[in-house]
């Protein structure tokens, strides 16, 4: 492991202190930052409050749609008892890339906007002075970065980003940036896996240091009762009498890991951790050996004026909400959220399916309908010049999602796409290497999936067969045949499900996505699509086909919550396919769902 991606904790070895607030910031259209000696001092800044996005602080247009690089900065306080420590600074996420400047000196590099890294600044660092930091950072997207879009020029010269998705190009930085303060050997990472025996659950577990001196790991109960501890970077440990983690009843322990020398504690970290097991078997999902019917969303991170900021109370509201409606799952489209997410699934007893933001892999500058996946006709997404260079990016995604998300028990699936072009000859070599780096990564193997775009059918997709269950991205009713032709929806959709249900073998099926564009003030009687009535019916439609099929064993509404996308003619100031507004208040759709998932089992169709 290069670096540690373990969150930042204060402990009895530990220091973190936080660096989030109102930062230095200005643009640099121009790209002459370095040149010019930006690292040392921004010539113009502007305050700008991080974590958040940029772009809708502003007020004009050209500042909220800026593609290119754009700068932040701060001075920050080093304590001079950190000495002799390990310094760093670490950055949950800035999109989409960033290089980090300390005191003038290029420190590190990042590529990927959704999860973290750390610039190390021990020898950098002025102790007990302040220092200066300062982030280029960069918006732009191409045909190689994860997601994939394109920058356009307009006429006049100004940078225009085009998503090849269906989501606002948020940017800036995004989650918590936090000074730490490390013991130079340390605790770089671990993993528990576990298993249900007779009598209890055994943990296997490794820690990885970057030292010698011996590790102790030990298990506390919610009480902070020591309950079991091994010594030994590899080994096992017998908890009796395991509280298992369980939906919406979410029992969790603290694992505390140590590196000693003798008494002396060298480095401690602990964290919560739960105890379950997750695994697919004859087309059922079992939590802790038990059949577990999916219910729940796919959601973004977005809200108003902070974008893609880490928000708390939004994120709270929004656990708030999916319990109230009976949700028991949701998937992190289309990348890896927020740490604290994961952290309020694993209090809350949510599932998770975790995706990598492969997005936007597709020749379509919004990703919907434009492409001929049905006609089997090769679009060469992956047989493209610039394959080689996304793969490795795309690894770089999946390792780092991984090694951050291993040990959460909310997460039970890795996605390692979004709606791919995948009915190319190229398909099967790429999706090869990604799923086989997914398996060789997770110590507890868990199930792998990517969302299979509507038209890409089991005649035509090259890619389902890799994974371990199917997702479905379906719009029966919506995009196509919509409205009053829904009877004709419902019998293609029947049609193909015929289809899958033929090849399928023992894999289940759920639907990562279904939904339907409405406005929370448009009623109408007898419904058009768009109103609050449409929703309902669209919703009733396919939760009486997915009813009809055993192998189908989970939905998950597009979206949680209406979310803003770029501007154009399929969009009215954003997507408007959520069971909640925006600002998380329900449309009427939200009461209906509420009745069918508060009258759903947990073991629905588990017979
Ligand atoms: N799926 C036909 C990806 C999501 C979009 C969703 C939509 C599409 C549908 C593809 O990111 O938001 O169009 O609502």
């Amino acid at each position: 492991m290069e670096q540690s991606l373990l969150y930042p904790r204060t402990t009895e070895t530990r220091r973190t202190v936080s660096l989030d607030g109102m930062w230095g910031f200005q643009f640099d259209p121009t790209g002459k930052g370095v040149e010019e000696g930006w690292a040392e001092k921004l010539p113009a800044p502007i305050q700008m409050p991080v974590p958040a996005s940029f772009n809708d602080i502003f007020t004009d247009k050209y500042s909220r749609e800026y593609t290119g690089d754009f700068w932040y900065s701060l001075d920050f306080f080093v304590p001079g008892e950190w000495a002799n420590n390990e310094v760093m600074i670490r950055f949950a996420s800035v999109t989409h890339r960033a290089r980090v400047f300390v005191n003038g000196a290029e420190i590190t590099a990042h590529e990927g906007g959704f999860l973290p890294f750390n610039a190390e600044v021990t020898d950098i660092v002025r102790y007990n002075h302040f220092n200066h930091i300062a982030v280029l950072a960069n918006n732009e997207l191409s045909e190689t970065t994860l997601p994939a879009g394109k920058t356009a020029v307009l006429a006049n010269g100004t940078r225009m980003t085009q998503p090849y998705f269906d989501f606002y190009n948020y940017s800036g930085i995004h989650r918590p940036v936090t000074l730490m303060c490390l013991p130079k050997e340390h605790v770089l990472g671990y993993t528990a896996v576990d298993t249900l025996r007779t009598g209890g659950a055994q943990i296997d577990y490794t820690v990885e240091t970057n030292g010698s001196h011996e590790v102790m790991v030990e298990i506390m109960d919610a009480e902070g009762k020591r309950i079991t501890e091994s010594t030994g970077r590899v080994g096992k440990l017998f908890v009796k009498k395991a509280h298992l983690w369980q939906v919406h009843n979410a029992y969790l322990y603290t694992i505390h890991i140590e590196i000693r020398d003798g008494a002396h504690v060298i480095d401690s970290y602990s964290e919560r951790i739960g105890i379950r097991t997750f695994e697919v078997k004859d087309s059922h999902f079992l939590l802790n050996g038990k059949p577990v019917y999916l219910k729940g969303f796919g959601r973004h991170e977005d809200a108003d004026i902070r974008g893609k900021g880490l928000d708390l109370p939004t994120l709270k509201r929004d656990f708030e909400c999916m319990k109230w409606i009976g949700a028991n799952c949701f998937r992190t489209s289309h990348y890896p959220y927020a740490e604290e997410v994961y952290q309020m699934a694993d209090e809350e007893g949510f599932l998770i399916i975790d995706e990598v933001p492969a997005v936007g892999f597709m020749q379509s500058t919004n990703n919907f309908l434009a492409a001929n996946q049905g006609t089997g006709k090769p679009l060469g997404w992956f047989e493209k010049e610039t394959t080689p260079e996304l793969l490795k990016n795309h690894k770089q995604a999946i390792t780092e999602m991984i090694t951050r998300d291993r040990n959460h028990p909310s997460v039970i699936a890795w996605s390692l796409l979004n709606e791919p072009q995948c009915t190319s000859e190229g398909t099967e070599a790429y999706f090869k290497e990604v799923f086989d780096l997914a398996h060789a990564l997770d110590p507890e193997k868990r199930p792998r999936t990517y969302a299979i775009i509507m038209m890409s059918l089991p005649n035509t997709s090259k890619g389902w067969q890799f994974s371990d269950f199917l997702s479905l991205n379906r719009y029966y009713g919506w995009y196509v045949q919509g409205g009053y032709q829904i009877s004709d929806a419902e019998v293609n959709f029947r049609k193909e499900l015929d289809g899958w249900q033929k090849i399928h073998g023992e894999r289940p099926m759920i639907f990562t996505e279904y939904g339907a564009d409405t406005n929370p003030s448009e009623h109408k009687l007898p419904s058009v699509m768009w109103s609050q009535e449409y929703q309902d019916e669209y919703l009733d439609m396919n939760h009486a086909v997915f009813d009809s099929y055993d192998y189908i064993q989970g939905e998950l509404i597009w979206n949680f919550a209406d979310f803003q996308t770029t501007e154009g003619i399929m969009r009215a100031n954003g997507n408007k396919k959520g069971i909640f507004t925006r600002q998380r208040q329900p449309k009427d759709a939200a009461f209906h769902v509420k009745a069918r998932w508060d009258a759903l089992p947990l073991d629905y169709k588990g017979k």
